[in-house]
């Protein structure tokens, strides 16, 4: 399978749910009109968009109709996947041009950051790379244990302590042996107790002061993991992370299990962070470098599994096939392997005791993120009225200016602020 149609399948259920029915919706209109742009609007803020975003959308759809005189609503499709395009592009790549360069993995317990640190371990390993991972996520035996599995399975050196130990100390000692063996790059994999959040941002600070005190010229990779399927409250998380530790981008999994691909948007828009890398499946080429082009291509496929007559094919990425086929068909049954021993470790893991309060804060989180949700969604339908007299459509249309007037920026900037009552 080629990389395109992973991302294509992987993110079949968004397609689906929110691109299927701006699909549906576009169909059913003869005109551009107000009521159009208000739908889609609702659609988008649904699909987990977020509303900031959404508006910000629909506005730049507008603009883009107005200007190239476009009647028929079945071109908004293009026009969305472009901006769309346009909204996700920007600071993609991993800056390891250094020898060591660090990479520190960090976010919520459960999210894939192991998985991910395993992945990304594989790909440097391809690549001729020399890996060392640290394992600081030391709240956990069973956690360094998962790290050792991966660093086996990928040819990964890895250093370690005991469970307890501090987590500093252990990037430390990773850094010190990378300087010594001459690897290429240190992966950093951290503890993510939510229960812990005060002292888990001081022991984040900590890490970093110590890499940027031993590695001060060093390029340095801060990647927040998020699981796709939490939505928005992926943004929340982003927020709480971006401001202890730093993020240089995000890695986002778990898009193949969720409807909530629309995120991607609300994190890059609202939160000014790039997707460095998205995680569509289990499998090890299943975390891809992020495409913005390839992922809205992805995104606006038809129904028939054809992209839209507008769109060009992507004929180019089948070629890039028998490369990956040089490595895929000889690791496979390794990393079937690697999915089981992770799946047996997971049931373990979950049998222990203090899952059950790490569950309840979880669910307390989705709670949280389905209120404000629909708390965007009451919002936007508040809006709306505004809305109307500001883009009066068949009558005055609306310049630049007055685009976004005193009143919604100050409520704008107080909701971007999360004083939204997070
Ligand atoms: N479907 C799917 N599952 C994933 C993906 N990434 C990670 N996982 C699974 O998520 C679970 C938790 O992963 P783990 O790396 O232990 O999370 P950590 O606590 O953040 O280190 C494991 O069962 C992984 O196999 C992904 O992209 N897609
Ligand atoms: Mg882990």
């Amino acid at each position: 399978m080629g990389i395109f149609d992973k991302i294509k399948n992987g993110l079949k259920k968004t397609r689906d749910a929110l691109f299927g029915r701006i699909d549906k919706l576009l169909k059913s209109f003869t005109k551009i009109d107000d009521e159009l742009f208000e739908e889609l609007e609702e659609l988008l803020v649904m699909g987990d968009v977020g509303m900031y975003t959404a508006e910000k959308i629909c506005d730049e759809l507008r603009r883009r109709v107005k200007e190239g005189g476009i009647t028929d609503p079945r071109e908004i499709r293009r026009l969305l996947e472009e901006t769309v395009t346009e909204m996700l592009k920007g600071g993609q790549e991993l800056d390891t041009s250094t020898k060591p360069s660090i990479i520190l993995v960090i976010g919520v317990n459960g999210v894939g950051k192991t998985t991910t640190i395993g992945k990304l371990a594989a790909r440097f390993v391809r690549e001729g790379k020399k890996v060392i991972l640290a394992a600081a996520d030391t709240f956990r035996a069973a956690a360094i244990d998962q790290l050792e599995i991966w660093a086996e399975r990928s040819g990964a050196d890895i250093i370690r302590q005991n469970e307890g130990s501090d987590p500093a100390a252990v990037v430390f000692d990773a850094i010190s042996a990378a300087k010594a063996r001459g690897a290429d790059i240190i992966i950093a994999d951290t503890a993510g107790r939510l229960h812990n959040k005060k002292n888990l941002m001081a022991e984040l600070a900590k890490i970093n002061r110590i890499i940027d005190r031993e590695m001060p010229d060093s390029a340095k990779e801060v990647l927040l993991v998020l699981d796709a399927t939490t939505g928005q409250n992926a943004v929340n998380q982003t927020k709480e992370f971006k401001n202890a530790a730093g993020i240089t981008g995000i890695v986002l999994t778990k898009l193949d299990g969720t409807a909530k691909g629309g995120v991607v948007l609300a994190i890059k828009e609202e939160l000014d962070v790039p997707v460095k890398f998205i995680g569509v499946g289990e499998q090890i080429d299943d975390l891809q470098p992020f495409d913005p082009e390839e992922f809205a291509k992805a995104l606006f496929i038809d129904e028939d599994g054809e992209p839209m007559e507008t769109a060009p094919a992507p004929a180019e990425k089948t070629e890039e096939q028998p490369e990956e086929n040089e490595y895929a068909p000889a690791t496979a049954a390794i990393w079937a392997q690697i999915d089981a021993e992770a799946e047996a470790e997971k049931q373990r893991q979950e049998e222990e005791k203090d899952e059950e309060a790490e569950n309840t804060a979880k669910e307390q989180a989705r709670i949280a993120a389905e209120k404000e949700k629909e708390e965007q969604l009451k919002r936007a339908a508040e809006r709306k009225e505004r809305a109307r007299s500001k883009y009066n459509w068949n009558t005055a249309p609306a310049s630049e200016d007055n685009a976004s007037g005193g009143e919604d920026d100050d409520w704008l900037k107080q909701w971007r602020s999360g004083d939204n009552g997070q």
